[in-house]
């Protein structure tokens, strides 16, 4: 069943939060050095002009400083046109996040619902595409959770499937992307789960896995910047890139994706 021409694509709003000088305490995979606040929030600014560039209209909330992690609003929550769905993410030192962003989403959302039952998921984990919502489960979005998200999105209509994400990997986002328009990014072992079906594929080149996390926000594409050769597979595959600098967030896991909820309102 299509959901919607361009769900996964065409945006009209987005909700993002600055980055805390407690970034520096945020979770990571591999110690690369600290994050500095300050450089973060230079970089997030030109996410949120990237943003509005093009043609989003963008509500920048607070750093919050009690949540090290909070400026990757993408794992609280996740919009639809019908509403915002609060999740309940995986790392315990995220858990209060989903509350201090429920207010944000109220703000442009008649319908703000928690995700029902018990279980975890993380945002990241969640990659809609216009005919289907695929929920890869991670060690932070469990059986539980991904299994109550789905049959959530299946009673609002939309088409959901949880798949397995790939060992070390640290959210299914963290390894594909929409572009938008039926087509995918994603890292070989992506590739190889044959999640994507038919679908057409581009394929993240070797050695430049971070640039798999990209986001298509209307008619560009933003693409972190130092992955030349991602660059140009989105280009060659049709698509126009924009090149933005994720320095900081990559020293603590984070990603184009997850610095902001995207979602189209009527
Ligand atoms: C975390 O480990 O939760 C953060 N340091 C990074 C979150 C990145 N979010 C995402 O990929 N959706």
């Amino acid at each position: 069943m299509p959901h919607r021409k361009g769900l996964s694509w065409l945006f009209t709003h987005a909700i993002t939060r600055a980055p805390s000088d407690s970034v520096a305490n945020g979770i990571r995979a591999v110690d690369t050095g600290n994050p500095s606040g300050a450089a973060f929030r230079a970089e997030h600014e030109a996410y949120v002009q990237a943003l509005k560039a093009a043609g989003l209209t963008v509500d920048v909330l607070p750093a919050l400083e009690d949540y090290p992690d909070s400026c990757f609003v993408e794992d609280p929550a996740f919009c639809l046109p019908e509403g915002a769905i609060l999740l309940r993410p995986g790392a315990d030192s995220r858990k209060g996040e989903a509350g201090e962003i429920r207010a944000a989403l109220a703000n442009r959302f008649a319908k703000v619902i928690e995700i029902p039952r018990n279980g975890h998921v993380d945002g990241g984990d969640v990659l809609m595409l216009d005919d289907e919502i695929l929920i890869g489960l991670s060690a932070r979005t469990d059986r539980e959770g991904a299994m109550a998200f789905a049959t959530l999105l299946g009673d609002w209509g939309y088409n959901a499937r949880v798949a397995e994400t790939p060992d070390g990997v640290l959210h299914f986002k963290t390894a594909c992307s929409t572009l938008g328009e039926g087509v995918i990014l994603a890292t070989k072992p992506m590739i190889d789960s044959g999640f994507f079906g038919d679908r057409k594929v581009v394929a993240v080149p070797e050695g430049e896995d971070y640039a798999a996390n990209v986001i298509r926000v209307n008619d560009v594409v933003l693409v972190p910047e130092g992955y030349p050769n991602t660059l140009r597979a989105i280009e060659n595959a049709g698509f126009k890139a924009v090149v933005l600098p994720t320095h900081e967030a990559r020293k603590v896991d984070g990603g184009l994706s997850c610095l902001s909820l995207r979602f189209a309102l009527a």
